[in-house]
């Protein structure tokens, strides 16, 4: 595969006031080109050339000064490149005139992490949701001046094709194309929610594994699943999440769930489009909140992780309870001592690449739910044989007697979820239920 070969530029925003994300400050520098650079990388892209660049006050029509740009040109001269990157966010004007004043294929950071989505969707929704995301993108940015990219090798966008950037894209063609896109990605999310309501419908407490691109929640996934999602070591290795199965001690069972990565930055046209792969999450018992111990911004990492889920509709009290931090790749570092994050006393320490602390994880969910679990033994009569089947369906029976005294049918003593007891008892209220052993508020 041809491989872009790229110049990375990265503005450091002097003044506070320009630079919204904590991620475009000078603190973060290191991480934060890490990870841009893994970005450029999961685009199939290799960095030539790198640059630094300070800006106390962003142009609004260039982003940075002449002599910026003439230093630029100076090394295009000097290196074979065909894409500039600008990690941060450009206005359709600075694009273009940036496309212009360089004479090259240009786009920044929305449009890189927006193309590496378009890269890795696999399933149906996901696809439409990045097509969205794209023309969303593109009804910003009608004028374009490059083309050359989408000449030579088919495209860096889907949305367009070779050549169809030479002709300006319709606003109103757009306007109808995000419409019927909408449409269909409704229905696609209903059958999604039916199956979904399909999956829930029994007594298996759901966790799922959420955090910063990258942290080892797929590794830990194919640990504890026998599975084989895509581990890499690339940002947005996971884009669709995948439900599974897991086994625990004593027959007990968990649905895990492994989801798409959070990064700092991400578009707003993507985290629209996504807020579907994020609703996942609400139907989830637990978070196991994955973090890269090595990682040295993960602090922030964390911030940002907590943030959103407070934005998509958690509220702290909940995320307070469903929170277990898994702190990962102690392989590389040890110590969580010096990490000051949210919730940090519900911790487990992993390794998912030397297998290490997996054991203790599982065992501290097993304990979660022995919690979560009460026994309780239901009298079902023999006419009221549906009922038994919900039991079967809805909690975890272990064993079933006849009766034939003064009660004919089924005592079923079973584990059940407290939520669960709780609507059995208000959805059949003459059942005689003994033996409950968690109280019940
Ligand atoms: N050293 C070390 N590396 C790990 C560990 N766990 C995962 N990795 C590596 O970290 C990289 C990312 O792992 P993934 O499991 O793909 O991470 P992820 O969180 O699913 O990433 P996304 O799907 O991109 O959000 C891979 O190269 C893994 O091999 C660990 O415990 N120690
Ligand atoms: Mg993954």
């Amino acid at each position: 595969m041809n491989k872009y070969k790229t110049f990375l530029c990265v503005p450091i925003f002097k003044n506070f006031k320009y630079c919204q994300d904590v991620i475009f400050n000078e603190k973060n520098l290191i991480p934060r080109t890490q990870e841009t650079r893994s970005l450029v990388e999961a685009l199939h892209g290799t960095i030539i050339f790198e640059k630094i660049i300070n800006i106390n006050f962003p142009k609004p029509s260039l982003l940075v000064s002449e002599n910026v740009i003439d230093n630029i040109k100076t090394t295009l001269d000097n290196y074979d490149i065909d894409l500039i990157v600008f990690d941060c966010s450009l206005t359709p004007i600075q694009h273009r005139n940036l496309e212009r004043s360089l004479n090259k294929k240009v786009i920044d950071r929305t449009q890189l992490i927006i193309e590496i989505f378009g890269l890795r969707a696999n399933t149906k929704e996901g696809k439409l949701q990045v097509e969205l995301a794209n023309l969303s993108f593109q009804k910003t940015r009608l004028v374009r001046s490059w083309t050359h990219l989408e000449r030579q090798r088919g495209g860096l966008s889907k949305v367009g094709g070779p050549g169809e950037s030479q002709i300006e894209l319709d606003k109103r063609i757009i306007n109808t194309k995000i419409k019927q896109l909408k449409k269909q990605l409704e229905k696609v999310k209903q059958t999604r929610s039916i199956q979904r309501k399909s999956r829930l419908d029994n007594s298996m407490l759901i966790f799922s594994l959420v955090g910063y691109t990258n942290s080892g929640k797929s590794s830990i996934f194919n640990n504890f699943s026998s599975s084989n999602v895509l581990v890499k070591d690339m940002v947005f290795a996971t884009l669709d999440t995948k439900m599974k199965m897991v086994p625990l001690g004593q027959k007990k069972k968990i649905i895990l769930s492994d989801t798409v990565g959070f990064i700092s930055a991400l578009p707003t046209e993507l985290i629209d489009s996504f807020n579907s792969s994020l609703e996942e999450l609400f139907s989830s018992d637990y978070l196991l909140l994955v973090h890269d111990l090595s990682n040295s911004n993960i602090e922030n990492q964390a911030k940002l992780v907590f943030n959103t889920l407070l934005s998509i509709g958690f509220s702290s009290e909940e995320l307070e309870k469903k929170i277990i931090n898994v702190f990962n790749k102690s392989d590389l570092k040890s110590t969580i001592d010096d990490i000051d994050i949210k919730f940090k006393n519900n911790n487990v320490t992993t390794s998912a690449i030397q297998k290490d602390g997996l054991r203790e994880l599982k065992l501290y969910i097993e304990n979660l739910l022995e919690n979560n679990l009460s026994n309780a033994t239901f009298f079902i009569p023999t006419k009221n044989e549906k009922i038994s089947s919900w039991l079967y369906k809805n909690s975890y029976v272990y064993k079933q007697t006849y009766i034939n005294e003064e009660f004919i049918g089924n005592r079923i003593t079973a584990k059940i979820t407290i939520e669960k007891l709780k609507s059995f008892l208000s959805n059949f209220p003459d059942i005689k239920v003994n033996n409950i052993q968690k109280k019940i508020i």
